[in-house]
């Protein structure tokens, strides 16, 4: 184990049994013209994580570790997306309806996609999800299992929404999770920092939350010692 300095104490990372899990960095929720900007959302909050999601990349791929890519992401028919969530709230544009980026968040449109700073490089995972949790009908949970993960380290957006949703199934389902602070954003900051304060109560009721710089540096140290 190597522990990450953490709220709300050290985080035991597992060397072998850790992913990435990098949270709907789609041009649908950090671009103009996409889902989140059609929610009445100012997206610019967003772009200024993008270089810490990619040192946060960069680093698991340095390390030869896993990384999951997930995006919201709906059938073109939207025979995945119940009305429920469709219809909610009064949008000009709704999920499925045509907007500067095509239809919002479907699969294979263009603002889908995740940013092009981002994407995925061959062998990582990518998950298609119809919920705002990345267990709910994917079969993720499945596929970490048979890499024997056990700690997740998570991104990207929203903090309270995907990413929140995310941890929480992850928690119950055993993983041990650590959100790095400054690798995700919300649109509205005071969800952001509740959300961390809510992961990191009670001992750590949801999991653990820390520093990029916090996590690169107990990384590195191990990494000198091991060169030592
Ligand atoms: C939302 C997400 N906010 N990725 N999706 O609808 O957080």
């Amino acid at each position: 184990m190597i522990p990450v300095p953490a709220e709300p104490h050290p985080y035991p990372l597992a060397p072998g049994a850790t992913a990435l899990v990098v949270i709907d960095m789609q041009r649908d929720f950090v671009e103009p013209g996409g889902f989140g900007e059609a929610l009445g959302n100012d997206v610019t909050r967003l772009l200024a994580i993008v270089p810490t999601v990619a040192r946060l990349i960069a680093l698991f791929r340095a390390k030869g570790w896993p990384i999951v890519h997930t995006r919201e992401a709906h059938l073109p028919d939207l025979s995945d997306c119940p009305p429920a969530k469709r219809l909610r709230g009064d949008p000009p544009l709704k999920i499925g309806d045509v907007g500067p980026m095509g239809r919002l968040l479907v699969r294979g449109e263009p603002g889908n996609q995740i940013i092009p700073d981002l994407a995925p490089i061959d062998g990582e995972i990518v998950v298609d999800k119809p919920g705002k949790g990345m267990f709910w009908a994917t079969g993720l949970h499945e596929t970490l299992q048979a890499r024997g993960i056990t700690h997740l380290v998570f991104a990207g957006v929203t903090t309270e929404v995907c990413v929140q949703t995310s941890m929480r199934e992850a928690n119950d389902r055993g993983y041990d999770c650590l959100l790095v602070e400054d690798a995700t954003e919300s649109y509205f900051p005071e969800f952001k920092a509740a959300t961390l304060a809510m992961i990191r109560a009670q001992g750590g009721i949801v999991g653990w939350t820390t520093p990029f710089s916090a996590l690169q540096e107990a990384l590195q140290e191990t990494l000198d010692e091991a060169l030592r």
